[in-house]
């Protein structure tokens, strides 16, 4: 686990205030360099092993390959969604009740295309413009040029009243940063991959997190064996199914299902405050 020198943290509630009004905000270097070699070093390892294919559509990437359900794989990939100096970002757009939804890497290879722009939030129906439901964090593991595909997003969209039509192509700017920075972003911005017109691969993690009472992209409760769960830190444990939303949403004979991997854990529900 790489420690985050505080000194070094940014601030969280400036960061909200741009992702409120412009919808995204860049973290830059907060992510150590040894962690991000480590990172790279642990996907490559995968992708090789598994022998992960290419997407077979343009929205996946015909030249991109992805590893989902990081946390599924290796110890290694724990400490991504618990980073001291982002996730303070995403809880202070949701809340710190917010649940993983997913974990993913992406490898946009030489000769890929710009992915179509979408919204993170856009499968679900719900009347546009909302508060944030989702929050994702796209972690740089190599740098994001204007050249490699660094991501598209369009300032002021997560405020727009629809999402974009298929094959629409607005105005974006694009967020380059160095590797070890995070680009974090409102669930309904629209936004999209690059195309990747150099020699080179270009690595990222994709850290989705949604609030408490949204049904998880990827099923966790059943992606992850119990034992793995319960060598997690709690607040993982949480993060991936296993707690309480509200003292009440997710409960398994009136117990907080983080009891099931932890027996002292605390069982509070919303009618224990009752009495
Ligand atoms: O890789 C990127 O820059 C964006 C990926 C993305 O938005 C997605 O796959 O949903």
């Amino acid at each position: 686990m790489h420690e985050q020198k505080s000194a070094s943290f940014p601030d969280f509630e400036a960061h909200a205030g741009e992702i409120a009004t412009k919808g995204f905000t860049l973290l830059r270097d907060v992510i150590a360099p040894e962690l991000v070699a480590e990172l790279r070093e642990g996907i490559y390892e995968h992708f090789e092993r598994l022998g992960v294919p290419f997407g077979t559509n343009v929205f996946l990437g015909e030249r991109t390959r992805r590893l989902f359900n990081l946390l599924g794989r290796d110890r290694l990939f724990e400490q991504i969604p618990l980073h001291p100096a982002i996730l303070p970002l995403a809880e202070a757009v949701l809340d710190r009740e917010l649940l993983l939804s997913s974990l993913t890497a992406i490898e946009m290879h030489p000769g890929e295309t710009d992915q179509p722009i979408h919204a993170d939030d856009g499968s679900i129906a719900v009347q546009r413009p909302h508060t944030p439901f989702n929050c994702t964090a796209i972690w740089a593991l190599t740098d994001f040029t204007p050249e490699n595909g660094a991501t598209r997003v369009v300032r002021g969209s997560h405020l727009f009243d629809r999402r974009p039509r298929s094959g629409e192509q607005p105005e974006c700017e694009l967020a380059t940063m160095r590797a070890g920075s995070a680009l974090v972003y409102h669930g309904s911005l629209w936004h999209a991959g690059g195309a990747n017109r150099t020699q080179a691969p270009r690595l990222a993690v994709v850290v989705n997190y949604c609030a408490g009472f949204l049904r998880q992209e990827e099923c966790q409760l059943l992606a992850l064996p119990r034992e793995r769960v319960a060598d997690f830190d709690p607040r993982l444990r949480a993060m991936v199914g296993y707690g309480l939303y509200r003292g009440l949403f997710g409960h398994v004979d009136q117990r907080n299902p983080a009891t099931f991997v932890d027996p002292d854990a605390e069982t509070e529900m919303i009618w224990d405050r009752l009495r």
